[in-house]
Parts: structure tokens; sequence; C-alpha cells
């Protein structure tokens, strides 16, 4: 039966959309503002109870952007002339607090539902439509399906003996509990040193009774330079946001600076130190993303780099044992190859003597046991384990819905041995699906704002096309997911970081394969690899 209830056409009592989209995040809500601008019937579909994305999951202590503002925001003037920021690197409630007002001003919550995670997605080629389905229930059917799950949907927490009998409370930091729970003198441990980990770590050292941090590899976190905002107070004055937004895409990470354009040895040692300690001063992350261009191609260019990062964090710390751990002499992998963190006093906690560092190296992690962790020097106790571990990333978020194209096959057997998109947005075998910050785009390595508007406006633009030309169906063809994969793996092994272990190589997740997942070839290329793509017809796709 059809019929038309408060939000449109049901056939058999099934919403029939043009697009669903699946994640309340940035690349989430962008796109169905847009999309719905642009007159198409869309639905987004969110599996916690508000906006935010990673920001909704993200409440630990200490949880903040590391991208400074405003560039860690949307580009619309009706967003930005009604907002002001406290932080020039907001926390997590405010975050949320700026995602409520997206969805004030741009009106998302009638076509949005919450609590609803996506657990299956079936094409149908004879209607030429997504069937998919939520744990919940609830059926749509869509002609396009969008699942911007973002990079880090998928926790991850090792598989070590004994978790279950801790008597105390285990958490993984991307699901915690919205009643914050009090902390205040309690034994605490935090299993990790990635940008959670050390967040978590230098929030919870004032307070906790007792703090032991288990790290297993360095990270190299560098000087945040928060500034707190005087009322109304922004980084640069609002009249040169239009033009400050459309410099994003001209940035190797979608910031608003880029790498110089000299190499390291190009300039002595005096000029060399002085650029550093620039760098270095204006925070953000500058000293990674804003350095020598060939930092994160030359050896020498990179331990130099090291170097300087190395002797500043050494004089931060007194205990030399912890100095070796945190910021050994000789770097254990090439600085910037696994994600650099800005932090905010980590290396001073381990200063005070009831804060604690395990090297997991030396003195593994046994098992969990009722009381705490028991590693082969002594069992610890603990009230609470927060076990900052890190996530399935790029892929982990997509290949846990049940996505399957004509074939039958889904997209988690597609993916088995190596990951293959075209675009880093879209997959052969899978028609009218697009995701965005995903596998094979610059995602980490640009800012989510940027990669949310400039993926989002492409896939609006596709989706222009198709209708003006009466197309229903558009397929990334095998040969061109099979060429971008090797660009992107091209692109990898001209830098270091395939030489690190890290989750942008799929390293962190036992029995993942092991291949660059991120497009390196930077936002402006890739911007512009878009568009000319779009420009000559979508070369490279299958329309019909
Ligand atoms: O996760 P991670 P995260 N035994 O994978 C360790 C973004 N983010 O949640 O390095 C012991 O980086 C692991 O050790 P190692 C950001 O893009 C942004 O911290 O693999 N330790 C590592 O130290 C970030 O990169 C913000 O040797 C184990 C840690 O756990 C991404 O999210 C804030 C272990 C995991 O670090 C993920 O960050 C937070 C084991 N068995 C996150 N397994 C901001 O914007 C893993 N580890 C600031």
């Amino acid at each position: 039966s059809i019929s038309y209830g408060l939000n449109g056409l049901h056939i058999n009592g099934v919403p029939e959309l043009d697009a669903l989209i699946i994640g309340g995040g940035f690349a989430g809500v962008y796109q169905l503002k847009h999309l719905r601008d642009a007159g198409y019937k869309v639905k987004l579909v969110e599996s916690g109870s508000d906006y935010g994305g990673v920001w909704y999951w993200n409440r630990y202590p200490g949880a903040r952007v590391d991208s400074a503002i405003p560039v860690y925001e949307f580009s619309d003037p009706d967003l930005w002339k009604t907002w002001s920021w406290k932080q020039r690197f907001p926390g997590s409630a405010e975050l949320r607090a700026y995602f409520a007002h997206v969805a004030d001003v741009w009106d998302l919550r009638r076509d949005t539902e919450f609590d609803a995670f996506v657990e299956s997605a079936v094409w149908n080629d004879y209607e030429a439509k997504w069937t998919i389905k939520t744990r919940k229930g609830d059926v749509y059917k869509a002609k396009f399906f969008l699942p911007n799950t973002g990079f880090a949907a998928k926790r991850y927490i090792p598989d070590w003996k004994g978790i279950d009998s801790f008597r105390g409370t285990f958490l993984h930091p991307s699901y915690w509990p919205h009643e914050e729970p009090d902390l205040r003198g309690k034994k605490v441990a935090v299993i990790g040193t990635g940008s959670t980990g050390i967040q978590i770590a230098t929030d919870l050292a004032p307070i906790a009774g007792e703090l032991v941090v288990f790290r297993r590899t360095i990270n190299t976190s560098m000087p945040m330079r928060q500034v707190n905002y005087e009322d109304g107070d922004q980084e640069i004055p609002r009249e040169d946001y239009p033009d400050f937004y459309r410099g994003r895409t001209d940035s190797f990470g979608g910031f608003d600076f880029n790498f110089i354009g000299r190499s390291t040895f190009d300039d002595g040692l005096k000029e060399r130190l002085e650029t550093y300690e620039k760098l270095w001063a204006s925070g953000d992350f500058k000293f990674w993303l804003a350095t020598y261009h060939d930092m994160l191609s030359d050896k020498y260019a990179n331990r130099e780099a090291y170097n300087f990062w190395r002797d500043k964090t050494r004089a931060k710390i007194h205990d030399p044992r912890v100095r070796d751990l945190l910021a050994p002499m000789n770097p254990p992998y090439s600085f910037g190859c696994k994600r650099v963190s800005l932090e905010n006093g980590f290396f001073e906690i381990f200063n005070e003597p009831h804060v604690h560092l395990v090297d997991v190296n030396s003195t593994p992690i046994e098992e969990i046991t009722p009381r705490g962790i028991k590693t082969p020097e002594k069992e610890w106790e603990f009230d609470y384990i927060i076990c900052a571990t890190g996530f399935d990333s790029l892929t982990g978020g997509l290949k846990q819905i049940d996505i399957r194209g004509p074939s039958g096959q889904s997209l988690e057997e597609h993916w088995r041995d190596a990951t293959y998109t075209y675009l880093g947005m879209s997959v052969s075998g899978f028609p009218n699906m697009f995701f965005s910050y995903g596998p094979q785009a610059p995602s980490p390595f640009c800012n989510g704002p940027t990669c949310a508007q400039l993926q989002g406006d492409w896939i609006l633009n596709l989706m222009n096309h198709m209708r003006e030309r009466g197309l229903e169906k558009v397929e990334a063809e095998r040969r061109s997911e099979k060429k971008w994969r090797n660009l992107v793996v091209k692109i990898a092994n001209a830098t270091l970081l395939p030489e690190t272990r890290s989750w942008y190589m799929g390293d962190n997740i036992p029995g993942k394969p092991r291949e660059p997942l991120l497009y390196l070839g930077g936002v402006p290329t890739y911007y512009k690899t878009l568009g000319e793509t779009a420009k000559n017809g979508y070369t490279g796709f299958k329309l019909e």
C-alpha cells in the first residue's frame, strides 16, 4: 500500500527516501542540511541520542579538540555570525553545544532519528534502492546510502584475560558515562597514551589519589597553547572568515597553515632552530604540519625535528627513567608518523609522587584481576581502569554494518584482505553508496569540518548531476578503485609513514591488513582530483 505519512511517501509502511545518512557528526549534519535544501527527501540516523559524532561519545575528562577555532567549524555565516567560542581549542561539552546550535539554525531535528544503530544495508538491484535496517527494527528504503560513520566508530579493547572479573569500573573513554563518575581520590589506571590517554591522564592527575599510566610507545605530544576568549572575542576578525574558509582547501591538512617551501637543511642551524622555536611557540599542529616540507619524507630532516622535540620534552620531566621512556634519546619511530597530539602539561604530571608510569614492553599487562592489573612485577590495585586503547579506525565503523551490494557480497568480505575505494568515498559493487572521512581519503590528515564540506559538496553535486539527467545508479568501476588504491599506496611509500607501526597503517588491530589507510597527497590535490572527476562527467564511475 502507498500512503503519505507525516514524513512523506511510505510504501508498505516503509519510508522511501532519496538518501539515508548515517551519523550526526560534522559530515552527516552537513549532508542533511545541504541535501534537504536541494530538495531531496533525507533522513539522518544516529546511534547516539544527540548530534556531535565523536563529541557525543567522547565525554571523558579532558576531551578536547586539537584543531583550533575557527578552522574547526562550518563555514556557513548563519552559524558563525551567531556563535562565539570560549576557547581556541574547545572541550567536548562546548563542541556539543555548538552542534546543538547547528541543529537549531539548520533545523535538523525534524529529519533525524536518534538511538538508532544501523545494522544492515542491502542493495536491491530491481528497485535500484538500498533497504536499511536499524537495530531497533526501523526499516528505510533509500536511493542513496551515505554512511558517515567517521574514523572512530568502533572502539578497540585488547583481549586481556579477566576483564569481566574486575570489581571496579572498567571504561573505554569513547563510551564515557553521561553521569560523570567521581574519580576524586580514587586509584586510577589509564592504559594507552594516544591523544585520548594523554588528555585523560593530564586531567585526572590533579584529582586522582593514585594514577598509573600504562604506556607502550612514545607520544610525541607538543604544547597546545590553549587560549581563553573573552566574550565574543575570536582569533581572527569575523569579516575575514569567508576568505579564511576558502583558504582551507589550499592547506595540506585542511587548516589555515601549510608546510614551508624549504627543506630542513636549506637553512643553517641557527635559522632552523629559530624556525622550530617559532613553530613550537605557536602551538597547534604547526611543528608537525607547518614545518619544513621534507619532514615526513626525509629521515635526516625527520631526525632533526625529533631531536628538537626530545630536548624540549626531556626538560619537562624530572625522573631520568620516565624521561627515557617518554622522550628517549633515539626515536623509536619517525617523528609525526604516528598521530601527534597536543598536550597541556602531560609530561609534568609524572613529576608528582602519586603518578606512576608503567612500561608495558618490559612489564606487560598479564591479566586484569578482580582487584586491578597484574604485571610480572606486581598486582596493581585500582578503583577505575580506563582503557584508552583506541579504535578499529577508518574501516571498522563501516565493516561492522552488514552492507551488501547486488552480488550479495558484503563490504566486510570485499575489504577482508585489502581496502579498495575510489576517491576514498565509494566502492565498486556498492552502487549509490558514498562515505566521508573514511579510508583512502585525507581523513585523519584533514581537519574534520573541511573534509565534511568538500566531500559533502561533491556528493551533492553528483546527486544533482544524476537528477538532471534522470540517472538512477552510480557505481565506481573496479579498475578505478584498483588505481586509486595503488595511488594511495604509492604516495604513502614516498613518505616515512609505512615504516612506523600505527593505526594509519592498520597496525593497532590484531589481524587487520597492513596497508596505508589514508590518502597522503594533501587536501589541495585531493580537492583538485575530485573537481576534475566531476568536471569530466564523473570519470571512473558507471552511471546508468
Ligand atoms: O587511540 P590511539 P586514541 N597494551 O590508537 C595503546 C583522535 N583523537 O583514542 O601506540 C598497551 O591513538 C597504544 O599503544 P601503541 C586522534 O586522531 C583526537 O588515543 O599502539 N597499550 C596507544 O598508546 C587519535 O589519533 C583527539 O603502542 C595499548 C593507545 O593505546 C585517534 O582519535 C582526542 C594496547 C591508543 O591510542 C585515536 O586516539 C582523542 C595494548 N594491548 C582522540 N593496545 C583530539 O582532538 C593499544 N595500546 C584531541
